[in-house]
């Protein structure tokens, strides 16, 4: 391993979980807009004092081994650092935890399946195909029961979409608290489904005229069940059976789950058994089936659905530090909202002060994450990185404080507050709050 990759891989060891810190830097040392931007210096990356080019290594001189020795392919061996991780500390099981997504090594708009966060409430159901079923009952004309091979004879869609927890960046509300993107955005993942329009599946069971709201059920062992309204379930639900191409994985509700675009992921119910089709949503009968959102004065938001306009820089970021020097910096992030697409994200390195247009690459779809760039001549001096996104609909994130002015600091859910990361001048990068 050359000294780039050691100081790579020692900074994923020392994942720094600043449980119970206070990072707050108020006004404390802000750059003021110091680090020049402008033309890029043409500096190559390393072009002196390399002389790997010159050695002799094993993979060019041993043959490698040949097709069909890994019949399901796996990452490189170096890159075992690019795991999902928990945060041990936050739940009491396992079984009813939460993985997250390690955003900081990820790149494009897709995440890779085998990385994609995981939250579970009584662990992942082992299911065989063969032996699930899918109910449709309660206001219909006919109850019916589907195999996984009926599904698939409905015709099929392709759609990109974000699954994001409404509990992402839950702990961030009362200050920066983790160490790294992928505890404090992690909660999310995107991912092309192909499934079968839940509007289809209904029909064909016939809606009766007083339907208003589904109850969906899981088949694992926590039977989740959420309440969807109907408007909803007949827009752009699909009942998906593939991931990126191939079948979901366990973890993500094999056989079949539901996918709700922009909607908050505990809606999505996974390994999915049970419709029922009625006419008031099941939260008037067990106030328990959702999540809610405590207001500074006790009282709740009622139904918070849509996730809203939200971005983050993933690189720079704790875990993502800067290990070249000043010069060339790219500096990328994540920008996604459950009103649509993203229309523009902004930049700023300077704490919020200064703001600069990034450029958004790759695809943009409905309700799917954007990847945006921002490339710079960093002059050496600190960075405070923020990144703001814009929606179609001109929803505009909020900073953390405005955010805050509002909803208090009781809530754990819908927290799309502005993200500063501080980027010392060695590179070192951290959580910290400005204002
Ligand atoms: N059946 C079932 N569906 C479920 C859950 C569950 O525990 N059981 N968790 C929900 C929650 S809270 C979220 S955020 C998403 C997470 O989806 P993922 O595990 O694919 O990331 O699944 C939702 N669907
Ligand atoms: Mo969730």
């Amino acid at each position: 391993m050359n000294e780039k990759a050691k100081a790579k891989s020692m900074a994923n060891a020392q994942i720094q979980l600043n449980a119970g810190r206070r990072s707050f830097l108020k006004n404390s040392v802000l750059v003021g807009g110091a680090a020049a931007i402008g033309a890029i210096s043409a500096t190559p990356a390393s072009a002196s004092g390399e002389d790997v080019i010159l050695q002799k290594q094993d993979w060019r001189t041993d043959l490698g081994d040949g097709v069909g020795t890994r019949p399901y392919g796996t990452p490189s061996s170096h890159e075992a650092h690019v795991i999902r991780r928990n945060v041990e500390w936050l739940t009491a099981d396992p079984v009813s935890s939460v993985s997250f997504t390690p955003l900081h090594e990820l790149d494009g708009i897709i995440t890779p399946n085998g990385v994609c966060f995981e939250r579970h409430h009584g662990g992942i159901a082992e299911i065989d195909p063969a032996a699930h079923r899918l109910m449709i009952h309660g206001l219909v004309d006919t109850p019916l029961v589907f195999t996984l091979e009926d599904l698939k004879r409905f015709p099929r869609e392709n759609r990109v979409h974000f699954l994001e927890c409404a509990a992402n960046s839950g702990m961030e509300w009362r200050g920066a608290q983790l160490n790294g993107v992928q505890f404090t955005h992690g909660m999310i993942h995107n991912v092309m489904y192909t499934g079968v329009k839940l509007r289809d599946v209904l029909n064909e069971a016939g809606i009766k005229p007083t339907a208003k709201w589904l109850l969906v059920e899981g088949g694992d062992a926590s039977a989740m069940t959420r309440s969807i309204p109907m408007e909803k379930a007949l827009d752009d639900c699909l009942i998906a059976f593939k991931m990126n191409g191939e079948a979901l994985r366990p973890e993500q509700g094999y056989p079949m789950r539901l996918v709700v675009p922009g909607w908050e992921g505990n809606m999505w119910i996974k390994w999915l058994r049970r419709i029922e089709v009625g006419d008031m949503p099941w939260q008037q009968r067990e106030e328990t089936s959702k999540y809610t959102d405590l207001m500074p004065d006790g009282r709740a938001r009622r139904f918070t659905w849509q996730m809203d306009v939200k971005s983050v820089i993933t690189s720079p970021s704790p875990q993502a530090p800067v290990l070249h020097g000043k010069g060339r910096l790219v500096i990328s992030g994540l920008a996604w909202s459950g009103a649509g697409k993203v229309s523009r994200v902004d930049v700023s390195i300077d704490g919020g002060r200064n703001w600069q247009p990034a450029r958004i690459d790759g695809p943009s779809f409905t309700r799917s994450v954007h990847r945006f760039y921002l490339d710079i001549d960093w002059n050496g001096e600190p960075l405070y990185l923020q990144s703001r996104a814009i929606d179609e609909e001109n929803n505009v994130q909020p900073t953390k404080d405005a955010l805050r002015a509002v909803r208090g600091v009781n809530s754990i859910y819908h927290n799309n507050g502005i993200q500063t990361w501080y980027v010392a001048k060695d590179g070192v990068t951290e959580n910290v709050e400005v204002s």
